[in-house]
């Protein structure tokens, strides 16, 4: 495991990054960045962890670390400063401003090894825990707690910037024949097929969760139209799509929200009047 993993070791001064290297190189994989700036580019390609030097002309690694935790895309890379400065007053405005530890120079390179090993394997457990807190452990796709997080976001920048967002909830149809007809172990394999097929349907942007049982949600960033018209492709697809040599059909309920329904939980009443009036209709088909 921790042969894949990335360090990246930032120090202005050449001899430093070598006995880093030397002390890492067994156990990691070493990139390296001799500046501040270096870093920040560096740290785009996501190392697992990055050791970050303080005393370096330009930026210091203070400057650096700020810069790296305001950046969505390496704010959750953890840094650990390794530095000749070894003031208490350092190491607390170090690890105040995000760095999980704090190592001073000469280092210890068992000591260097052992921390970076641990900080490594914390950050790969907290990443798996967030990853099955959000998402649906059958079809891997989202699940209702980052549905409702992203709706909260998508409405309000709706209700700001005037965007568009449709909801799309889809609910299988007579989906409890298929478990008594085939066992439920095939029933599951249908909804991880269906899962794909969703997933490969729609754009990468919008949201496609698993609700619970053979009900899922999709979070669209457009207006009714082109979210009906999306819907009835998805329904068609999912028509010809037999899993399992299974036919399986679903029902289809879009609404769009405006200012004054804002709410998931309110569009998600919507969505699901519409998918029971798609039922009333005959099933396999998109009501709006
Ligand atoms: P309708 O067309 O009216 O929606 O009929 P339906 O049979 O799909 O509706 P109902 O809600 O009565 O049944 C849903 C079934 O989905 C019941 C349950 O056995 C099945 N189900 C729910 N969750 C799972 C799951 O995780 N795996 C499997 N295999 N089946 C599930
Ligand atoms: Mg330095
Ligand atoms: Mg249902
Ligand atoms: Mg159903």
């Amino acid at each position: 495991m921790e042969e894949q993993s990335v360090v990246l070791v930032v120090d202005d001064v050449k001899t430093n990054v070598l006995i880093m290297r030397q002390c890492l190189k067994e156990m990691f994989q070493v990139w390296t960045a001799d500046s501040g700036e270096e870093c920040l580019r560096v740290a785009k390609q996501k190392p697992d962890i990055i050791l970050l030097d303080v005393l370096m002309p330009g930026m210091d690694g203070y400057q650096v670390c700020r810069q790296l935790k305001a950046d969505p895309e390496t704010a959750e890379i953890p840094i650990i400063f390794v530095t000749a400065k070894d003031s208490d007053d350092d190491e607390q405005k170090g690890l105040e401003i995000g760095a999980v530890d704090y190592i001073t120079k000469p280092i210890r390179p068992a000591i260097v090894r052992a921390r970076v090993s641990t900080h490594i394997q914390l950050k790969q457990h907290s990443d798996k825990l967030k990853f099955m807190a959000l998402h649906d452990q059958l079809t891997g796709l989202y699940n209702r707690h980052f549905l409702a997080e992203r709706a909260a976001q998508s409405l309000s920048a709706m209700v700001r910037h005037q965007q568009e967002l449709s909801i799309v909830m889809l609910d299988l149809d007579h989906f409890k024949k298929i478990n008594d007809f085939n066992g439920h172990h095939i029933g599951d394999l249908v909804l991880q097929a269906v899962a794909k097929l969703l997933q490969d349907c729609f754009r990468k942007e919008d949201v496609v969760a698993r609700m619970g049982g053979e009900e899922f949600v999709i979070l669209m960033e457009c207006g009714l139209d082109i979210a009906r018209e999306k819907t009835e492709d998805v329904r068609q697809q999912l028509a010809r799509l037999n899993p399992m040599g299974l036919e399986v059909t679903g029902s289809f309920g879009v609404v769009t929200a405006n200012p004054q329904n804002a709410e998931l939980s309110h569009l998600l009443v919507l969505a699901d009047e519409a998918v029971y009036k798609a039922k009333a209709d005959g099933r396999n088909c998109v009501v709006c």
